[in-house]
């Protein structure tokens, strides 16, 4: 999503901005753009496509100026080109913008009707002309900006620079993420605290509602109503990470073989290894007590909930409602205060899980988050954190994170059982077992690279893939189908096995590679059979499988690619790892931008 940098600084602003908005790169965009304020009042830089593209054109004129914004685009509204880059100007106003200013099309008749005319077609261009005609209306720029911003409804987090006031940015945010780095007789603004990280870890988050007034030596943040508030200082812990692609050649193929350590992290914060036990957790909740849990999510994290879902009501005995998150609160589920939700997210800002979140808050329901960025809003907003500690992810098509989020959903699930009476000491000891072994296991599956580039050679010439699993490797062959489809741009769909005589079948022939993860496992034999029907239409099977699978298949296939013999348990965090790879040699061969796949972006703000 669009990435927001913002400095009142010491020395020319224009490159410390664009080094900022790299490290903003990985959330996805189409443009970006740089504005400033300098002796001779505003002036800025706009490009279509990568941050390269902005670099030539300062390089070719730069910029003066020690204050200035700027911003990566993800077009909601207007093709991404030039003239729809932010920032928008308007008079001696300069604005950037995350998010959707949903009553834009009212903003704008309005403002035209004023005599305003139109440069582009986005949203944003509204707040530069309502903060521009606030001033021409004998406003200070303070008041106009917090004039406009509450004329807006929608999601947004704006930053804005006037001309003549070389010692002042303000910012507002409702929705989308916007953090203040403190300096030294400077300060900074930036989407998330991996934008500013070169320059401070001290950061403040603005809240929902927030607007601050920046500049060089101090800021004030004030509520909607404009009562000054204080919001806490925070030392962000993302700086710490070097975000770098070390000697990989995607930050996605860094982020899979990362697996082993971050999901050994993650795993050591819920699991007493020595005692062979789930640690005792400060839950939002108590497992013991609730009837129901909803999980609700999107994309990636949707498809780990759905993992969740076979392991709570497998080892806890705990009903589960799973929902893509922008659904959830349009089916009108009857939900009950007595139940708890939660929520999942890598960058803890989705905006269609968090106003699943708000919904079920509205409902009097206990909330955890299951969150990799600990000061998002998603956190901060739950009664309770279930970090994943996989680092930064930076690829936008997730592959670490979800490994985390499956390794904290089984966590819980066993946590829920014991506290539940479902599991007892035994049992919880074997799991426990299971699950320290699990880094050991997706340690050995990335060693089948050579074979998966073979497959992966097959695929890049193909046109649609199907992927099919039972049980829990069902979500996991819609995660790969997923992966698939995000990076490579090849159609692929993810079915459960036992639904393909349902539809699917009609698909096969001996152009449609058929994916299929059968790990040998209480469904195999089933699965098995749902293979045989897929050789009986002469369709090419790509077995995922173990060395027990593979020894018991008795099939013929274009490939079987076998992974050691996991514990069920662990199982489809191991098997995620050949989906990955899978994915990521394919888009490879296929020469896509692999960690900026088209269209996509990361810490998706807008709903
Ligand atoms: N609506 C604005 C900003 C889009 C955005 O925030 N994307 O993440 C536009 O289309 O320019």
């Amino acid at each position: 999503m669009c990435g927001i940098v913002g400095i009142v600084g010491t020395r020319p602003v224009a490159p410390l901005i664009v080094d900022a908005l790299k490290r903003l790169e990985y959330r996805g965009y189409d443009s970006a753009g740089v504005a400033t304020v300098s002796d001779a009042g505003l002036d800025r830089r706009r490009a279509e496509g990568k941050l390269v593209n902005l670099e030539k054109r300062l390089a070719d004129s730069p910029l003066d100026g020690t204050i200035g914004i700027g911003h990566t685009r993800w077009a909601t509204h207007g093709v991404p080109n030039e003239t729809n880059a932010h920032p928008h100007f308007s008079g001696d106003v300069a604005v950037v913008h995350n998010g959707i200013i949903e009553n834009f099309a009212e903003l704008r008749d309005e403002l035209r009707t004023d005599g305003y005319d139109f440069a582009s077609q986005t949203d944003t261009e509204v707040v530069a002309h309502l903060v521009s005609r606030g001033m021409a209306q004998g406003l200070s720029p303070v008041e106009a900006a917090h004039a406009a911003v509450r004329r807006l409804e929608g999601a947004f987090a704006i930053a804005i620079v006037f001309a003549g006031e070389a010692d002042l940015i303000v910012a507002a945010r409702n929705g989308p993420p916007l953090a203040i780095g403190h300096g030294e007789g400077e300060m900074f603004l930036g989407s998330d605290a991996i934008a500013l990280a070169p320059f401070t870890s001290a950061v403040t988050y603005l809240e929902d509602g927030d607007w601050a007034v920046i500049r060089r030596n101090a800021f004030s943040i004030f509520d909607a109503d404009g009562n000054p508030v204080q919001r806490e200082r925070r030392q962000a812990t993302t700086t710490a990470y070097v975000v770098d692609k070390g000697n990989y050649r995607h930050f996605m193929e860094k982020e899979i073989f990362e697996q082993p350590e971050v999901v050994s992290h993650t795993l050591a914060h819920y699991l007493d290894f020595s005692a062979g036990r789930v640690r005792k957790m400060d839950a939002p909740f108590d497992f013991a007590t609730i009837d129901r849990l909803a999980i609700s999510a999107c994309g990636t994290a949707y498809l780990a909930g759905v993992v969740g879902k076979y392991w709570f009501e497998r080892y806890a005995r705990l009903p589960v409602d799973i929902d893509i998150a922008s659904e959830f609160r349009y089916r009108e589920m009857p939900l009950s205060a007595k139940d708890a939700a939660i929520f999942i997210s890598q960058s803890g800002e989705t905006a269609d899980t968090l106003a699943s979140l708000r919904y079920c808050r509205q409902a009097g329901m206990k909330i955890g988050a299951i969150v990799n960025v600990r000061e998002s809003t998603i956190a901060r907003e739950s009664d309770g954190t279930f970090p994943t500690l996989a680092g930064p992810e930076i690829g936008v098509a997730s592959t670490k994170a979800f490994a985390c989020q499956l390794s904290v959903l089984a966590s819980l699930a066993v946590r829920a059982g014991v506290v539940r009476g479902v599991i007892d000491a035994q049992e919880e000891q074997r799991l426990v077992r299971q699950l320290v072994e699990a880094p050991r296991y997706v340690n050995a599956a990335l060693k089948t690279i050579d074979q998966i580039e073979r497959v992966a050679r097959e695929l890049s010439h193909v046109r649609h893939v199907l992927y099919l699993g039972r049980d829990t490797s069902y979500p996991l062959a819609v995660e790969g189908a997923l992966k698939l489809k995000e990076i490579s741009y090849i159609h692929a769909e993810g079915y459960a096995a036992g639904e393909l005589k349902h539809g699917p079948i009609a698909l096969i022939d001996e152009d449609m590679p058929v994916i299929v993860v059968a790990p040998h496992d209480r469904v195999f034999d089933k699965t098995v059979s749902n293979m045989q029907e897929v050789a009986a239409r002469g369709g090419k099977i790509i077995l995922i499988t173990d060395e027990k699978g593979a020894e018991k298949a008795g099939i013929e296939t274009l490939e079987t690619i076998v992974m050691p013999n996991a514990p069920e348990l662990i199982a489809p965090i191991v098997l995620t790892v050949p989906l990955q790879l899978l994915a990521y040699h394919t888009a490879v061969l296929k020469g896509t931008d692999v960690d900026q796949p088209r269209n996509l972006a990361k810490s998706v703000t807008v709903e």
